[in-house]
Parts: C-alpha cells; sequence; structure tokens
C-alpha cells in the first residue's frame, strides 16, 4: 500500500477508499479584489496553495482516484444561515467585488479556475464551516466505501480544522498537506499543523505534497 513520510509516522492509505478533498478554494477567498482581502487579510498566504495543488490534483486525476471538492456558501435568500453566522460574517450576502458574498451562483463562491473541479467529481455545498453539517459528504463517502481522506484547502484553522476534526470523530484516517492548506494568518497556519499531529497525531498526519505525489507516481 502506498506509504507517506508525515508525521508524527508515516501515513499508509489504500487508493481504493481514499479520497482529495478540496475544502473551499473560494473566489471570494483567494483573489485579490474579494471577499477575504477585502476584510484586510493577505491573500498571497491562501494563494500559495495553488501551485502545489495543482500539481497534486493533476497526479491524483492521472491515477484515477476520487476528489471532492467543497464550497462555503449560503442560499440566495439566507434561509440555511443561522443568524449568529450572519451577525459575526462580515459581509455574509452583501454585495462584494465578485457578486454577493459566499452566495451559491455567484462568481466569488465558485472555486478559483487554476482548480475547477472535472466532470464526475464532487462538488459538497455546505453552509457551515466543517464538510459534514448539513451536507451529503458522510453519505457520498460511505457510498464509495472511502476510510481515508487527503485534506488540502482553506483556511488551516477554519474549515480545514473543523472538518478534520469531525472525520476524526467520524472515524476516517486524515492527512493534512501541508503546502497545499493555507491561513491568511502564518501563526495559525504554524500552530494549526502542530494540533494535527500532537500527541501522537490526535486528528491525523501532517506531510508535504511532495512526498505524496512521488509515492503516488511511483
Ligand atoms: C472561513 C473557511 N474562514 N473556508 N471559511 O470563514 O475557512
Amino acid at each position: 500500500m502506498p506509504t507517506v513520510e508525515a508525521s508524527p509516522t508515516p501515513f499508509t492509505f489504500a487508493k481504493n477508499s481514499t479520497a482529495l478533498l478540496v475544502i473551499d478554494m473560494q473566489r471570494d477567498f483567494l483573489l485579490p479584489g474579494g471577499f477575504g482581502e477585502s476584510l484586510g487579510n493577505d491573500v498571497a498566504q491562501l494563494r500559495r496553495t495553488i501551485e502545489p495543488l495543482t500539481a497534486l490534483l493533476a497526479a491524483w486525476r492521472a491515477a484515477g482516484w476520487k476528489v471532492i471538492h467543497t464550497r462555503e456558501g449560503h442560499l440566495p435568500d439566507l434561509s440555511d444561515c443561522p443568524p449568529a453566522k450572519l451577525r459575526r460574517g462580515p459581509m455574509i450576502g452583501q454585495a462584494g467585488r465578485f457578486g454577493r458574498v459566499l452566495i451559491r451562483g455567484e462568481y466569488g463562491h465558485d472555486i478559483v479556475d487554476e482548480l475547477a473541479p472535472v466532470e464526475g467529481e464532487d462538488v459538497v455545498d455546505k453552509p457551515g464551516k466543517g464538510a459534514f453539517y448539513a451536507t451529503d459528504l458522510a453519505k457520498i463517502l460511505e457510498n464509495d466505501g472511502i476510510t481515508s481522506l487527503v485534506v488540502t484547502g482553506v483556511t488551516t484553522e477554519v474549515c480545514v480544522h473543523t472538518t478534520v476534526r469531525e472525520a476524526n470523530d467520524r472515524g476516517y484516517e486524515c492527512l493534512v498537506l501541508a503546502d497545499c492548506v493555507g491561513s491568511y494568518f502564518p501563526e495559525f497556519q504554524r500552530v494549526g499543523l502542530q494540533m494535527i499531529a500532537a500527541q501522537g497525531g490526535i486528528f491525523g498526519w501532517v506531510a508535504e505534497s511532495s512526498a505524496l505525489i512521488e509515492e503516488i507516481t511511483r
């Protein structure tokens, strides 16, 4: 079985029961001039993930393995957005440079061109930070016999962490790729990754994408 050098221990996975999860690589979060930048964030901290993730996707797709994308966002009438999130999530539903912020169907809500899903790949729309809450993700994974997840996307300490923590509770083995996840805050990136692999891998494993690509293409 493929084995990747990882922290805290090597990560072994079966190709038929492992999916690549690409979390929220949306224009609202990543594009200069978009929602994320309008809040004063440095989008370069997220955009550095695009190149390694593009290479990983190419290798993963060439191997014919499962890919699942997620997008954080809400219905146009915001009926799926809890009032507390609406109050504290600045700009949700308001007009932004790329359409109404985090609203399904808007240009900014969709995935950046470089990582656009291809035919056959699942796209899971989620109203929360985690990819399991109020989505079909659990059903998709169960139907395909998936037991391990390679987790990528943004942001490390919010949607990636929420998803990995719940996936771990649900019994999935999660490998998080350090160079394919990003935070606007370098300190959160560093500590967020440390938290995952701490205490013998309390939430999962952490590796570099190059180690995984080497194993895929071996
Ligand atoms: C945030 C996300 N940070 N995808 N969303 O609001 O992490």
